[in-house]
């Protein structure tokens, strides 16, 4: 196999495979909140021969010879994101999100410790402390919700919790919470507990740094995130932190939690910092948030139960319970599917099927929003999606919204 030879000669099924994916992302509607589609200048970064090189270690103090080039790649996207966050400090070596939590809690806490975190059907996350993830294995949780009635946090339960369990660390943040986190106030509950506060902005990492949805790093030591989501640096994670937490964090992603980083991803995320620096990523993150305040407007007008009944960012839950009891999650993310809208089945709270059925959707706008949808096409899309699912039988609405789909994504090519 020549080393020089290009993936369609080498390894056909592979370089296949990495066409047809492209292709289904073209041709279909992605409304997976958590996915989006980082620029061609991100993919050159991240599939640059930065990939061969190791630099255990950070800029100015690595464990390798040869580093000279990577350094300065990493020292900007640290300065990169200083600016986007207004954080003391920044790493953004960690390999996801969940890395970046891990190398938190190996920073300042012991095994055992507490930790209080949103419960996963309420939209939390596993590496906020689930039992099958390693943080529900090493630390002791206790888990807050959302008030029932409203879907909101319930801001004096969770006080009252804190209050009572006495946790070492209060963890904010979510995969399925449709609103914005009060984290001044809990960054007051923590501090009247003496726990740490962890942001986990994971999901809104792209809204915070536009500035269009509130900064936890006033109210947090630690504020974690992925670059892959509403940012669009490439697949990742970051932590930001306080000065007097730098070296702890620092050592804790290298060596306590992972070995040599991802420079290509590293890459990525500098030369994605550097586009969420400008005015037109600002505009970007305002008409995610619009797009989804819009898709919210049209599922309420036709019936549809939105877990806190609507949107601050960049996703909805959609609870099936009430407007369409005879699907779960699965059926819908099928149904729509197979019309080329793509979205994921999720737990909603009150959750009574497992999560590999579910009784909810989860619907974000993040990657319809780069490919350069308005409120206006939101309406279309949302049209679409309620029409499958009133009539989950109908050939004929099916064949009519997989054709509007086609049009939309005609109309919007990513990479084209
Ligand atoms: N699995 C991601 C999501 O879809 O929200 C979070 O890590």
């Amino acid at each position: 196999m020549a080393f020089d030879q290009p993936l369609d000669r080498t390894v056909p099924s592979v370089a296949d495979a990495i066409d047809r994916e492209r292709d289904r992302q073209e041709s279909t509607l992605g409304m997976i909140a958590s996915e989006n589609h980082v620029s061609a200048a991100v993919l050159e970064a991240q599939g640059s021969t930065l990939t061969n090189k190791y630099a255990e270690g950070y800029p100015g103090g690595r464990y390798y010879g040869g580093c000279e080039h990577v350094d300065t790649v990493e020292a900007e996207a640290i300065e990169r994101a200083r600016d986007l966050f207004g954080a003391d400090h920044a790493n953004v070596q960690p390999h996801s999100g969940t890395q970046a939590n891990m190398s938190v809690y190996f920073a300042v806490l012991e095994p055992g410790d507490r930790i209080l975190s949103l419960d996963l059907d309420h939209g939390g996350h596993l590496s906020h402390g689930h039992s099958v993830n390693f943080s529900g294995q090493l630390y002791d949780v206790e888990q807050y919700g959302v008030d029932p009635d409203t879907g909101y946090i319930d801001y004096d339960e969770l006080e009252r919790q804190a209050r009572e369990t006495e946790p070492a660390m209060i963890v904010s943040g979510s995969s399925a919470y449709p609103r914005e986190f009060d984290y001044e106030r809990i960054g007051a509950i923590a501090d009247a507990v003496d726990a740490f506060h962890l942001a986990d902005i994971a999901h809104v990492t792209g809204l915070v740094a536009a500035g269009v949805h509130a900064s936890p790093v006033e109210h947090a030591e630690f504020v974690t995130g992925s670059t892959h989501k509403t940012i669009r640096a490439g697949r990742g994670g970051i932590v930001v932190c306080d000065a007097e937490y730098a070296d702890d964090i620092d050592s804790a992603v290298f060596p306590g939690a992972q070995g040599g980083p991802l420079m290509h991803n590293v890459a990525g995320k500098a030369v994605g910092f550097a586009e969420a620096q400008t005015d037109a990523f600002e505009r970007y993150a305002e008409q995610v948030v619009a797009n989804a305040q819009r898709l919210a407007d049209v599922f309420r007008e036709r019936g549809l139960s939105l877990v806190s009944g609507g949107t601050d960012k960049h996703l909805l839950l959609v609870d099936l319970r009430d407007s369409h009891p005879e699907l779960t999650g699965t059926e819908a993310e099928s149904l729509l599917s197979d019309v080329g809208v793509v979205v994921n089945k999720n737990s909603v709270p009150g959750e009574t099927r497992s999560p590999m059925v579910t009784s909810g959707i989860r619907v974000g706008t993040p990657a319809l929003t780069t490919r350069g949808f308005d409120e206006a096409e939101m309406e279309t899309v949302a049209d679409c999606i309620v029409d499958v699912l009133d009539a989950p039988e109908d050939e004929a609405v099916a064949d009519r919204v997989a054709s509007r789909v086609d049009d939309l994504c005609e109309t919007h090519p990513i990479y084209d």
